[in-house]
């Protein structure tokens, strides 16, 4: 069986250098799991709450550990994440920091999957939702707050939607993330990397369109399928003073309806992701009706991997698509629900990194076990390769 017999957590470094929580679970006939939690940037307002590492550890010892130990088994996911959220006793994870919540919960899973013998992405989806590996959006030009003097737009993303395999996708991914760097250096374009490995020039949102259209035009030829064009606007943070800044331009609410919806047609986008501003549903509504057609309007921000937005935003038409990032809500359990509830309702589930990662590709079994249709993961740097390099493990021995 799967009873814990002990939790461990520990401080681990991130991709930005900062601390985050590891966590490690064994249980009986030798189980082990070991995840770490992720961090954000571009942090939604109604995320649950990562303590500073010390603290979220300290406060978990204290709450969490002695009642999953020796009363909780690992494979029981649904137990596990209702032992954690009733140790915290807040709707928010405020008291044992969802960075612990969320490592644990990934552990237990992991130490469960172990037990078994089976790949994790089995033992979360369960046999009967195949192994569907999903379309890697890859981030290759970005700023917002994720990059100091970039785009305002904070990523610009390849959808490389025709390859054959996850494998020919997470290539061609790093083959546009290379040309666009070479593009650059041809226009005399110095660009530093930002913290998902976007390259971070000091250009224009029009430009970084015309460069990236030239690095897929070209990796597309060369492979012979298509790459489309994805973006996450972050408009959350664009949004001040009821309107949205792009530097000395600014958007009224109806004027950023307006030039997204142009952006989709123009650049015959596939993905959209936080166009709009986390409070405001009925803009997204809007948006989404004249566009839902023809793309993606994902909730990041807006829906915070929450069931309850997530019902919101469907009450009201807001959105098609949702961001799934289990530290959002600090279990995979509630991840899972997110998911399952976006998928009933004809919203595609996304899931994704966070800008402060570590090699922990528990997402790439979580998007495999859900069948879900992308995965945002980034396209270069050690941190993203965990993932994808796993996406191409699974799809290579499922
Ligand atoms: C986002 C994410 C990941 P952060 O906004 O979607 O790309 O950024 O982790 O900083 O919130
Ligand atoms: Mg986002």
């Amino acid at each position: 069986m799967t009873l814990i017999t002990d939790v461990q957590l520990r401080k681990v470094l991130d991709s930005r250098g900062n601390a985050t929580v590891e966590a490690v679970v064994h249980t009986e006939r030798d189980g082990f799991g070991r995840a770490s939690a992720p961090s954000g940037a571009s942090t939604g307002e109604y995320e649950a709450i990562e303590l500073p590492a010390d603290e979220a550890i300290a406060q978990a010892r204290e709450h969490a550990v002695s009642r999953l130990v020796g009363q909780v088994y690992a494979g029981d996911q649904r137990m596990v994440d209702r032992t954690l959220t009733a140790a915290d006793g807040t709707d928010d994870f405020s008291r044992i920091g969802a960075n612990s919540a969320v490592a644990i919960s990934m552990a237990a899973a992991k130490a469960a999957a172990d037990v078994l013998g089976a790949p994790l992405y089995q033992h979360l989806g369960g046999t009967f939702r195949g192994s569907d590996v999903p379309t890697p959006l890859g981030n290759m030009i970005g700023g917002g707050e994720h990059a100091v003097g970039g785009t305002h737009i904070q990523e610009y993303l390849s959808a490389p939607v025709g390859a054959p395999s996850v494998s020919d996708a997470v290539f061609a991914n790093a083959a546009v993330h290379q040309t666009v760097g070479e593009l650059l250096s041809d226009r005399g374009v110095t660009a530093n990397k930002g913290d998902e490995g976007a390259w971070a020039p000091a250009i224009t949102d029009e430009e970084a369109f015309d460069v990236l259209e030239s690095a897929i035009a070209e990796v597309s030829d060369e492979l012979g399928f298509r790459i489309e064009i994805g973006l996450d606007v972050a408009a959350s943070e664009l949004f001040a003073d009821g309107s949205y800044q792009y530097g000395d331009n600014t958007r009224t609410t109806d004027e950023q309806i307006d030039y997204i919806a142009e952006l989709v047609g123009d650049h015959e986008l596939a993905y959209v992701e936080d166009p709009l501003e986390e409070n405001d549903y009925e803009a997204f509504a809007r948006l989404t009706d004249r566009v839902g057609e023809q793309t993606l309007i994902c909730g990041d921000d807006l829906f915070v991997t929450n069931t309850d937005r997530l019902a919101d935003g469907i009450g009201s038409g807001a959105a098609n698509s949702i961001l799934i990032k289990p530290n959002q809500i600090g279990t995979l359990s509630a991840a899972f629900d997110a998911i399952e509830l976006a998928v009933e309702n004809g919203y595609e589930p996304v899931i994704s990194h966070r800008s402060g990662e570590t090699e922990d590709a528990t997402i790439a079994h979580l998007a495999v076990g859900t069948a879900a249709p992308f995965i945002k993961t980034g396209a270069v740097g050690g941190e993203r390769t965990a993932k994808l390099n796993e996406l191409i493990r699974i799809e290579d021995t499922a």
